[in-house]
Order: C-alpha cells, then structure tokens, then sequence
C-alpha cells in the first residue's frame, strides 16, 4: 500500500505544500490516539499536557484545536491559521506561502455517546502584502484551494484528502503511526436513494424545501418515483463520507429558526472543504443559489445552505428551490 508522502508526489504537490499537510496530519495523529482514549484522553498525562500552559484536563474540542493550532504555527510554511474555535486569523510565519484553516472536531456532540467525529481541513494560498494576521487570507473562495480533506475517527481513522486531483482515502495504520492509500479515488454514483437532513427543523423550512422533502417521503407513491431511506449521524463528517461512499445527498438548508443565522454550517472549514472533495469524487456541491466552491466569502465564519452529494439528486433538490 502506498504511504502519503509517495502519493502526493505522484499528484504532482509542490514540494513547499507536502510539509504543510504533514505536519497537519501529524496533529490528526495525536487527536486520534486521543480520541481512542475516550473519557481516559482528559486524565492521563502526555507531552500534550506540558504543551497547554497549566491545564491537565480539557475537552477533546479544544484540545484537538490547540494540537493543530501548536503544531501548524511551528511549521515555516504556514503564514496564518484560522479555526472554528479562535475568533479571528492567527499569525504563523511572515514568509509561509500558506494559510490553513480546521474545525479541529465536528460532531462535537458526539463525543459523549462514542460516535463519529472528526476534523476538517482547508489550505489555501497565503495572499501577498497582507500582514501575516489578517482574516483576508480565509476570504477567498473555495475555488482556490489547494488542499481540502477530512480525517473521520470511526472505528478506524480515515483520511479523505485532495489536492485538486481525484480525492483520496486513506487509513492510519497505528501500528507505524501512517496514513496508508486504501482507496485510490472516490466515486460517487449520480444518483441516491438517501438522503441526510435534520428532519426536527421541519417547520424552520422554506415553503420550496419542504416541497422537496414532502416529495422525498412520498417514496415511490410520489413524483420521485422510488423509495427513499434517511441516516444522520449529527457530524457533518460522518454523514459526508457515507454519501461519499454509498451515494446520497447531504442537506443543511437555510431556515428560519433565527433571523441572525440564517443557516448553520461554515463556509470556510466545513461547507468549502467537502465540496472541493465531493467535486472531485464526481459529486456536486451548492448552497442553494450558487456553487459553494464559487461563494465570495465575507467573512470569516459565514454560514451557508449546503446540498453536497449525488449529482442528479442534487440537481432534483435545487429544482424545488426556483
Ligand atoms: P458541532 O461540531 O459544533 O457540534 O456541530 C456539528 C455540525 O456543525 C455538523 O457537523 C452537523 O452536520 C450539524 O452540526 C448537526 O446539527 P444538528 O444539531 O442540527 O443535528
């Protein structure tokens, strides 16, 4: 089985972007061994331990952030980073050609029950003349991404990464502490016969959503003309990576719960990074007016609509929302 490093090369990564990714995915390591310690992963000691001044026990959320944080502010070509858990862009080196953005843990919920978590992550271009600490480096669109991936811990730990070719997946053997090629390029069939949506923020809907849904229930007694079954696992990760391996359609749509946000998930590290992986597993991914690889961004958390998935079911999604 090919290792990482020969399989980036082999896709072609510029030599100054392989440390970068490393030195990411080392920190993944480090969360997956801990993720694996479960409730022990607070109280047993660790270098991690030293490395956060004075504190012994912390959430898995923030300690996955501040591994990845540590870590990647260490690495020389990393010009910035941005998290779900830090407010604003915080400055790596002055001469790092990248920035590089993480939720360090989604589905955070899902700890406390033992389910699927994971991180996902962006890079992009560090731009030129901004200070090294602007947010302006996280505002482009998801079309200039050089490097988008997730790393699922399930029962096993599985990365599925891009880098502008087809999207990857590999999985971390713990015995040598790497991320072994087990799957050369995802596929994801054009159309589904699943679907992954809350279906508690129902009356939250737009009158066109509902439509689509209403449509999606009736199975084959209605238009769509076959029968659908429906799987959320409360982590965008883990929903994504099951349409990405059996097809589906992943939906977080806009609703109108609060007028302050208007949806939920973030452009930045979650909607942008599985889209450019799903586009390059042959799925498609919009928000509901646009692509999302596409979205000017203005701002650094912004949410969007997400429809990530089976291209045809994705399409038939975005027909009720004319
Ligand atoms: P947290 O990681 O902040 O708990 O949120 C996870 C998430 O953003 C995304 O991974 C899920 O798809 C979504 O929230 C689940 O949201 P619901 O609370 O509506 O189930």
């Amino acid at each position: 089985m090919q290792r990482l490093v020969p399989t980036l090369r082999r896709d072609g990564v510029s030599s100054d972007l392989v440390p970068v990714i490393r030195t990411l995915l080392a920190a993944t390591k480090e969360i997956a061994f801990r993720v694996r310690q479960g409730a022990l992963s607070g109280v047993l000691g660790s270098t991690l331990d030293e490395n956060i001044q004075g504190e012994t026990q912390k959430q898995l959320d923030v300690i996955a952030n501040q591994l990845i944080k540590d870590l990647l502010l260490e690495e020389p070509g990393v010009r910035a980073i941005a998290s779900e858990e830090e407010d604003n862009a915080v400055a790596g080196n002055a001469n790092g050609k990248y920035v590089v953005a993480f939720d360090p843990l989604d589905g955070s919920s899902n700890i406390d029950i033992n389910g699927q978590i994971g991180t996902i992550f962006t890079i992009f271009p560090a731009l030129d003349g901004v200070a090294a600490d602007s947010d302006e480096h996280f505002t482009q669109p998801g079309n200039r991404q050089v490097c988008a991936g997730y790393v699922l811990y399930g029962p096993s730990t599985i990365l599925v990464m891009t880098t502008g070719g087809p999207s990857r997946v590999y999985t971390l053997d713990t015995t040598h502490g790497s991320y072994l090629l087990t799957q050369d390029q995802l596929s994801v069939a054009a159309d589904t016969q699943e679907f992954a949506l809350n279906m508690a923020n129902q009356r939250f809907w737009s009158e066109g959503f509902k439509g689509y849904v209403n449509d999606l229930l009736l199975g084959e007694t209605g238009p769509r003309g076959k029968r659908y079954n429906m799987r959320w696992n409360a982590a965008m990760v883990g929903d994504v990576h099951r349409v990405l391996t059996r097809s589906g359609v992943f939906i977080y749509p806009s609703d109108n719960r609060n007028p302050k946000q208007p949806a939920k998930l973030r452009l930045l590290y979650e909607a942008n990074p599985m889209a450019m992986i799903t586009e390059n597993a042959g799925g498609k991914a919009w928000s509901e007016t646009q692509r999302i690889l596409d979205i000017q961004p203005d701002a650094l958390h912004q949410r969007v609509a997400v429809i990530i998935g089976s291209a045809n079911e994705v399409d038939a999604c975005l027909n009720y929302l004319k």
